[in-house]
């Protein structure tokens, strides 16, 4: 195996032997053909010239697969196993009469049994080190795992009903051009930018999947303690999982509570009518460790991040969907009408004790862009006024290594007069700290999840209108953001895409670039890492 995708791959180079994540050799293996079927997928849509309109169920499963092997989502291998298989059939069914010389091995290799398919997943050609060329094959990995990111968003869009085939024509492209030796690393670079373009394009279009059916995120309060009641505890990022969940636990005499990416749940006026929508329990993700085993109820993840659970009880209770998996875990499938049955999951959390109580009090959320426009008139005279002298974009994602301590340490010690701008698991590292309001404005502003880092380019971009600026770096706003997975990759290129600078990327800069690569985006974009919280806060503060 060769891992290098996330943030703490080991010792910030790759996981060669088993993940960190908990993620084993042959599933590791089993990722990159799968990753591979899906490129050759897409040479074939490319050379074909295949009208993406007409690739319902392709479009579909290539977001299924891909979405599958973003990190922490699924460590089942006999998932991976079955999907590999079913888009190698997709695959065959696509190219038909396509002559095989011109494709790629990986749009035309075939295996018969599940050996061989372990056997091809494990051999040079279908991993990451295929790529010779250390920058070709770090600009290679950069624009996958921005597809990746474009892969998830755009699932739980389609979830909601909402797709756009400009999407699918990109994901093709992009995928397919990691396969061409022809293009060059300047090639690979334009097409790293136009992975950010279609990075805005899906948050844009989850965005308005999300409000046009949920409503827009307003200024909500959530408990963080408990109910006495048996109750389920739902994580990952796709609303209309929470919005099944929460109909058919009505009346059960189940709770049900967040845990993690989902909190934001918490912000959308349509789920505010369930009584036994109680609150959120708990930190982000990797806390899950300690906050699964007092939960005493069921956990339905409907997306990453899954840690391997350390004992089989905690194991029995937890189920998954969707793209997420783990092996000996229960998961739930959607029938026809792409409906799921909850069922089992309720009847379990009836048998089991209320959770216990590990902390108490509210945390203030729902900042998406539709709610601080609602409060401009306040913010725009606090900005002018010199209450407010700056913001901190502190989006992205929250991990278990202890340098992380940064984000809570920078976040205590900015001063008093700024805001910070969140959105994703990274707010974790400082959303309970209480870092009081400016004229009633809170100082920590939580958009909502990793997704929802749409909302805050939506605001920087009315802040530029309303201050009547040329340049959006011409804003009191400073970006220092945390990443861990690739979800975060697509909200860097996002932001770049939208022509944001200066954005310091921690805890470490991606395993993945390579020097001349990390070059390019210091030398283009002037992305930098992070040093101590003292002389960033200087650098930042200007
Ligand atoms: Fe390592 Fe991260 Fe890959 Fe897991 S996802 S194997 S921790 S690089
Ligand atoms: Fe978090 Fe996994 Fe990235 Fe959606 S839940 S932000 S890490």
């Amino acid at each position: 195996m060769f891992c290098y995708q996330c943030q703490e791959t080991s010792k910030n180079k790759a996981c060669e032997v088993v993940g960190v994540c908990g993620k084993k050799e042959d599933v590791s293996n089993l990722q990159d053909l799968l990753m591979y079927v899906v490129k050759g997928i897409s040479q074939v849509v490319q050379k074909k010239g295949l009208n993406v309109k007409n690739l319902h169920t392709v479009n579909q499963e290539v977001f299924t697969s891909i979405f599958m092997t973003i990190t922490n989502a699924n460590f089942d291998k006999v998932a991976f196993e079955k999907q590999i298989t079913k888009m190698i059939t997709l695959r065959n069914q696509l190219i038909q009469d396509k002559s095989a010389d011109e494709l790629h091995d990986a749009a035309t290799f075939t295996v018969s049994t599940i050996e061989e398919m372990n056997k091809k997943a494990s051999s040079p050609e279908v991993g990451i080190l295929a790529t010779v060329n250390e920058d070709i094959r770090s600009l290679r990995e950069l624009i996958t795992y921005g597809v990746k990111g474009i892969a998830a968003y755009g699932e739980h869009a389609l979830n909601i009903g909402q797709e756009d085939p400009q999407l699918y024509e990109f994901m093709y492209e992009a995928l397919a051009a990691t396969l061409n030796d022809q293009l060059s690393a300047d090639d690979l670079v334009g097409l790293t930018v136009k992975t950010g373009e279609h990075g805005v394009k899906v948050m844009a279009l989850l965005d308005e999947a999300n409000t046009s059916k949920y409503g827009n995120p307003e200024v909500t309060e959530v408990n963080i303690g408990v109910r006495n009641n048996p109750a389920i505890l739902i994580s990952g990022h796709d609303l209309v999982d929470l919005e099944a969940l929460l109909e058919q636990t009505q009346n059960t005499g189940v709770d049900v509570y967040t845990h993690g990416e989902m909190l934001p749940g918490h912000y959308y006026p349509a789920f505010k009518k369930y009584d036994h929508f109680v609150g959120n329990y708990g930190g982000s993700w990797w806390e899950q460790i300690t906050e699964f085993e007092t939960f005493n109820g069921p956990i339905l993840f409907t997306t990453n991040c899954i840690v391997p659970p350390k004992s089989e009880e905690v194991k029995n209770r937890i189920y998954t969907t969707g793209a997420a998996g783990f092996p000996g875990c229960q998961h739930i499938t959607a029938d026809e009408q792409r409906k799921k049955d909850f069922t089992k999951i309720i009847e379990h959390a009836k048998s089991l004790k209320a959770p216990q109580e590990i902390e108490t009090g509210k945390i203030t959320g729902g900042f998406a862009h539709h709610q601080v426009m609602a409060l401009a008139d306040q913010v725009v005279d606090a900005v002018k006024s010199g209450k407010i002298k700056k913001f901190f974009v502190m989006a992205g994602c929250d991990g278990r290594m202890k340098s992380r301590d940064y984000y809570t340490r920078f976040a205590e010690e900015l001063p008093k007069d700024t805001i910070i701008l969140t959105a994703g698991c990274a707010k974790y590292r400082y959303n309970k700290l209480n870092l009081g309001d400016i004229n009633g404005i809170p100082r920590v502003l939580d958009a909502g999840q990793c997704n929802d880092s749409y909302s805050l380019a939506v605001i920087a971009l009315k802040l530029k209108e309303v201050f009547e600026l040329e340049d959006i770096n011409d804003l009191p706003i400073a970006y220092n953001i945390a990443w861990y997975e690739q979800k975060a990759v697509i909200v860097l290129l996002a932001l770049l895409y939208l022509g944001v600078k200066n954005i310091h990327l921690g805890p470490t800069l991606p395993a993945f670039l390579s020097e001349n690569v990390a070059n390019v985006l210091v030398d283009k974009f002037s992305i930098a890492g992070i040093t101590s919280v003292e002389r960033d806060m200087d650098r930042l503060l200007g």
